[in-house]
């Protein structure tokens, strides 16, 4: 396993300007004709290589003739003589016998392909690397009856049958596109059809491709899409440029969709919804996935990256712009909350780990494992820092520059960067930091009051911590936005201001200030950082009370959180009471709706609470933690039963109504902490007079941590409900994963030798195995049988679909977070792991780097 470094990078030795592919498509055995246009690019005699995996050439041509070729551990070897010439190469694949799910695979009996990062080269010979650059035309044929429907990238130009049953289909995509976006599917399929007008007049066909039966189910992907592509005019200024968009859903994918030009794939998970199936943060992932794909159309397909180190470039970019849609359509203070969590949930223990890594890698082994929290969420953080610092007018100028003058390119993330500083004006030269340094800065905070000089001062310190292969790190450029609020009037003391610290050290002073003031900083999460404030008693109390700004008032909730639960680790059950009062007040309030009102009372969870402490203690947090909510369960029974009672209309995805159901569940596991008896009589009542699946599920994943007849009842019902559903029987393996109780290795044991259970769709496998991995107080049993669980459980996928095990290493990997006792227990899977013959390089990568 050889590691590629992003130094090494050399442009390509041949481009390849034409791309003509014949399929004669057959779920056992498809012919695959490849006709590539290949011209020497610079001065030099270097060979064609193109890429294969699993390729045994049938017949390779060079300008029409027989030609001599050699086969380079899977790659195509041609000496050409010219500076031009035309490589044909004919191949045989079994899409029915791919159970990488990368390349062309077949899923429910659709023929569909996935080609990022390295999947083309499983379809043909090709150089396959983002850099190269063609235009393609594919004629496909099949079985008229099996596959009625045949779409691939760009403008349909032809049509018709052909003998024995079969017939084909004729497109061209006239972008040029790296062999990532390519993309083929064939089926039996029925559309959900509409309309787009663009902003310059244009009529764009939009369909939205699924199983007839599933079609009552896509009314919300096709108005997320409609509403994205109107974003995009309006805030990017990005208009769509084909006559056609097809969206198609499949049952077996990898991860969450693809954004291949004109034919997005994805996981029907992100299509298929309605209100009895879904819940609203399935209805509102949908939203986010259709408009994070629409919007590569400009971030990724019309500009791509040069080499695969650039990846954060498009998705680091896109997920900011896909934040930005989602903030847009709904609160912007509660998506950027959820947007938080997500980090500190999923990227800060990356970067703290043993696979830290910077948000633009240096090297790596298998790609794929480079899909990071780190390359997409930090990388949006880092966009969303310059368009802090530069202001959202100077921003939009340099968005537009950099597609303008990099339109139909492969380029990097400097190039982003360039052209931001371009547009700007500004000189970004120490904040390119925040691609090459891994990670999560550390900011400490302290503000003094002098009172006979009316003056306050802010002392800021920044600390990088070291990551593998990076010690003393140079300090970064840190927005922090800043207000000092008035201790006793509430009011904010001037302005909120823009603080760049990008020094180790620096002061800052604050005049004219009358009255004793409280720090409200990192407001809107302005910096990804792990900020210390030292404060004063009760100013903490104070902001979860007034702080107008609502990101910073919830973080203020959250920390009167995280100090109560952290006491209660090291000393038992820790004094509740302001706790319990910011959430009295946040209940009581009248000017935060509901939607907040759901999130600031929400506990951090167990994984974010161990982040908190120097070696984690499973047990203890989950003590401190039921503890806590028992407290606030009890104490404000009157106040969340009301929340809970509260009324949504069920038909209604407007975002009060979702606010109300969000409520409703936290207000619920809240009591249920209080009372179980009532807890466990009131979920069964919401499960049974749900009307929509949001309430459903709420019931139950308060249900599945409790014990009593009313949980075997809801779960038996809701099996026996949707066993055909497989996207809800899902929820079904998941809910149970996630139970926090100490019998649920053995039931997740169970459910893994359940009939309904299989290892073939990655979303199956992840209901129940990521979802057990993610239950930090279930997956830590002392004992080490969840250790062992998953690890049997990599192993087993990994010999079908490495992508899929390799990305639950990481919860193993961990190890040095916990007392030695679970650490070896961990480690020892990792080292069986590892030391398992014919593991993937992609689980090899990420055990070994774990280990090391
Ligand atoms: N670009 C794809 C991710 C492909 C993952 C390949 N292992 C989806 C997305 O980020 O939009
Ligand atoms: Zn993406």
């Amino acid at each position: 396993h050889v590691a590629i470094f992003r130094k090494d990078y050399r442009p390509p030795d041949w481009l390849v300007p034409e791309v003509r592919l014949e399929f004669e498509l057959d779920p056992d055995r498809t012919k695959v004709r490849s006709r590539l246009k290949l011209v020497r690019n610079g001065d030099h005699n270097r060979a064609i290589r193109l890429a294969g995996e699993g390729l045994e050439p049938l017949a390779v041509r060079v300008d029409g003739a027989e030609a001599p070729w050699s086969l380079d551990s899977g790659t195509l070897v041609i000496e050409l003589e010219g500076d031009d010439a035309t490589v044909e190469t004919e191949i045989e694949i079994s899409p029915a016998a791919n159970n990488k799910l990368m390349g062309l695979y077949s899923s429910g009996g659709l023929l569909c392909t996935q080609c990022e990062s390295e999947g083309f080269r499983r379809i043909t010979f090709h150089p396959d690397r983002p850099d190269v650059l063609s235009r393609y035309s594919v004629r496909m044929s099949a079985d008229k009856t099996r596959f009625p429907i045949l779409l691939a990238n760009g403008n349909l130009i032809g049509s018709g049958d052909g003998e024995v049953g079969r017939h084909w289909a004729k497109w061209e995509d006239p972008f040029p596109k790296p062999s990532y976006l390519f993309a083929m599917v064939a089926g039996d399929l029925a559309a959900n059809s509409d309309r787009f007008t663009t902003m310059s007049g244009r009529e764009v066909a939009l369909n939205i491709w699924v199983r007839t039966r599933d079609l009552p189910k896509t009314a919300h992907a096709m108005d997320s899409l409609k509403a994205a592509m109107r974003w995009d005019e309006d805030v990017y200024g990005r208009e769509y440029d084909l006559d056609l968009f097809n969206i198609v859903a499949v049952d077996d994918f990898n991860f969450g969709a693809m954004e291949n030009k004109g034919l997005n794939i994805f996981n029907s998970r992100y299509v298929l919804a309605d209100q009895d199936t879904a819940t609203d943060v399935d209805f509102d992932n949908i939203a986010g996935v259709v408009a994070h794909e629409y919007f590569h159309n400009w971030s990724g397909d019309r500009v791509t990256c040069r080499d695969w180190f650039q990846l954060s470039l498009k998705e680091g970019f896109t997920v900011f712009r896909d934040q930005g849609f989602s903030a847009d359509m709904g609160s912007a203070a509660v998506k950027r909350i959820e947007d938080v969590r997500l980090l500190r949930a999923a990227q800060f223990p990356e970067d703290a780990g043993p696979l830290a890594h910077p948000v633009r890698p240096e090297s790596y082994i298998e790609i794929t494992n480079f899909y990071t929290a780190t390359v997409y969420n930090k990388g949006a953080e880092v966009i969303r820092m310059m368009r802090t610092i530069l202001g959202e007018e100077a921003f939009r100028k340099g968005s537009d520059l950099y597609f303008d003058r990099h339109d139909g390119q492969a380029v990097t993330c400097e190039d982003f960067v360039k052209a931001m500083e371009d547009a700007s004006g500004v000189d970004l030269s120490q904040f390119r930091l925040w691609y090459s340094q891994a990670g999560t800065p550390q900011v400490a905070a302290k503000l003094d009051y002098d009172p006979t000089s009316a003056s306050a001062t802010l002392k800021l310190r920044q600390r990088i911590p070291n990551t593998p292969g990076q010690a003393d790190k140079q300090p970064m450029v840190i927005p922090l936005n800043v207000a000092l609020i008035g201790k006793d009037s509430g009011a904010t003391v001037g302005e909120e201001r823009l603080i760049l610290l990008n020094d180790d050290e620096e002061s800052i002073s604050f005049f004219g200030i009358d009255e004793s003031p409280l720090l409200s900083i990192n407001r809107d999460f302005s910096a990804p950082v792990m900020l210390a404030v030292e404060r004063q008693d009760g100013d903490l109390e104070k902001l979860a009370e007034i702080d107008a700004n609502p990101f910073a008032r919830y973080e203020a909730c959250q920390e009167l959180m995280y100090r109560s639960l952290i006491e209660g680790t090291r000393s038992g059950p820790a004094d509740p009471s302001a706790v319990v009062a910011a959430i009295r007040g946040t209940l009581r309030s009248n000017e935060l709706d509901p939607a907040f009102k759901g999130e600031a009372l929400l506990l951090p969870s167990e994984g974010l609470i161990g982040d908190r402490m120097d070696l984690v203690d499973p047990d203890a947090i989950h003590r401190s933690r039921e503890s806590l909510r028992t407290a606030i369960g009890s104490e404000l029974a009157s106040e969340l039963a009301q929340a809970q009672s509260a009324i949504a209309a069920g038909d209604d995805l407007s975002a009060s109504a979702k606010g109300v159901r969000k409520l409703k569940t936290v207000a619920l596991w809240l009591l249920a902490g209080g009372d179980r008896d009532r807890g466990l009589a009131m979920a069964k009542a919401q499960y049974d007079r749900a009307d929509n699946m949001t309430d459903r599920q709420g019931a139950l994943s308060v249900l599945t941590s409790l014990e009593g007849p009313e949980r075997e009842a809801a779960f038996a019902d809701f099996y026996q409900r949707y066993k055909n559903d497989s996207l809800v029987l899902d929820k079904w393996f998941a809910l149970q994963a996630a139970a926090q109780r100490t019998d649920t290795i053995d039931v997740v044991e169970a459910l893994a030798r359940h009939e309904d259970f299989g290892i073939r769709n990655p979303n199956r496998w992840r209901a129940l195995v990521g979802n057990f991995a993610a239950n930090q107080w279930a997956f830590h049993h002392p004992s080490g049988r969840g250790y062992r669980f998953v690890a049997d459980m990599i192993l087993e996928v990994d010999r079908m679909n490495p992508q899929v095990a390799a990305r639950q290493v990481p919860s193993l990997g961990r190890w040095r977070r916990f007392e030695s006792g679970r650490a070896g227990l961990m480690r020892a899977e990792l080292d069986r792991i590892v030391a398992t013959p014919g593991i993937s390089r992609d689980v090899y990568e990420q055990a070994s780097k774990s280990l090391g």
